[in-house]
């Protein structure tokens, strides 16, 4: 029996690209996709999941194209209102946007978890995938600069990724216990593949693998590892990723985040513009084109990715 579900790790607006490609071109219980939580605050009273709520939107086609996070057809009189009142609008809170955060606050606060909020969310939205918290327990992505330790989304959206990054922690990840969903498709014997999708591989990517089993579980799993490479032409297509891995001490490029997953990955998706330098990465490389702005990008990606999974499990 050929082994059917494929696990994607996702965080950022490039994961949730691919996550998108990756439904269009499997059957909707073929696919879980991990959202990394880590990038989740609390703000105006509300406890927000950036990383779920992109993935999400996403995968329903009510993203907005233009930012990649937030809904399309967006009105934004909350946001007029509050900043004359003297509020807070550094984050920018669609009035669509909106209902969705004050709807998982409250079901948080009536005791459902995370996860049971995200998957209720989903049905609503006509999500067929299964979209899974990293974890149902809290992690808190912070940032260590020159003022010290601030919040990712003071970093990354209030600050506009100014600060020099010194270091990053994962605050409550050594707590915190893989979904019970991951673990479980992870044991089944049943992985086609798992896929580390184009995010940024500090904020996205390794919260999730740094969750005490999480690696483990995926290395145990059986199935080809397949990372996208999040970096094009020694550039990042979004984000600080290039900033901050050099502010980290990292080279930018498709073999320094290679090497950041270390033993962990089979396979790597490399786009031409980074060919020549990922000769020995320790991964089968495979060169196509990673950059995605159409829909047809986003597919033909998730094809290459799962034909580069599979062809490393034929060759086995
Ligand atoms: N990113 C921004 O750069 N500016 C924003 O104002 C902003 C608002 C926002 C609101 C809801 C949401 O789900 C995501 C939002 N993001 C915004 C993206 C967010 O900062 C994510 O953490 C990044 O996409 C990185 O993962």
């Amino acid at each position: 029996m050929s082994k059917r579900l494929v696990v994607a790790l996702s965080g950022g607006v490039g994961g949730a690209k691919l996550a998108l490609g990756l439904s269009l071109v499997l059957p909707a219980d073929e696919l879980l996709v991990v959202a990394n939580t880590g990038d989740d605050f609390e703000h105006l009273g509300l406890s927000i999941s950036p990383d779920i709520d992109t993935l999400t939107y996403a995968l329903a086609g009510i993203d907005n194209p233009a930012t990649g996070w937030g809904r399309r057809d967006e009105t934004w009189s909350f946001m007029d209102s509050i900043g004359a009142l003297g509020g807070e609008d550094w984050f920018r809170l669609g009035d669509r946007d909106l209902a969705l955060h004050v709807e998982r606050t409250r079901r948080l606060r009536l005791g459902q978890t995370l996860s049971e909020v995200t998957s209720d969310i989903c049905r609503r939205l006509g999500i067929g995938v299964h979209v899974v918290p990293m974890s149902d327990d809290r992690v808190r992505t912070r940032v260590r600069v020159d003022a010290g330790w601030i919040d990712f989304q003071d970093y990354f959206v209030r600050q506009q990724c100014r600060p020099v990054v010194h270091g990053l922690a994962f605050d409550g990840v050594m707590l915190a216990r893989p979904h019970a969903d991951i673990t479980a498709a992870l044991r089944s014997g049943d992985v086609r593949a798992v896929i580390v999708c184009p995010s940024n591989p500090f904020i996205s990517v390794e919260p999730i693998l740094t969750i005490p089993g999480m690696r483990d579980a995926i290395k145990a799993s059986g199935a080809p590892v397949v990372a996208v490479s999040p970096i094009i032409g020694g550039q990042a297509v979004k984000g600080p990723t290039a900033k901050m891995m050099r502010e980290l001490g990292f080279e930018v490029s498709a073999a320094a985040v290679a090497a950041r997953y270390g033993d962990l990955l089979d396979g790597y998706i490399v786009d031409h513009a980074d060919a020549d330098g990922v000769g020995n990465v320790g991964a089968r490389v495979t060169i196509a084109k990673t950059l995605m702005k159409s829909l047809h990008d986003r597919e033909t990606l998730a094809r290459v990715t799962l034909g580069a999974a599979d062809a490393l499990v034929s060759q086995r």
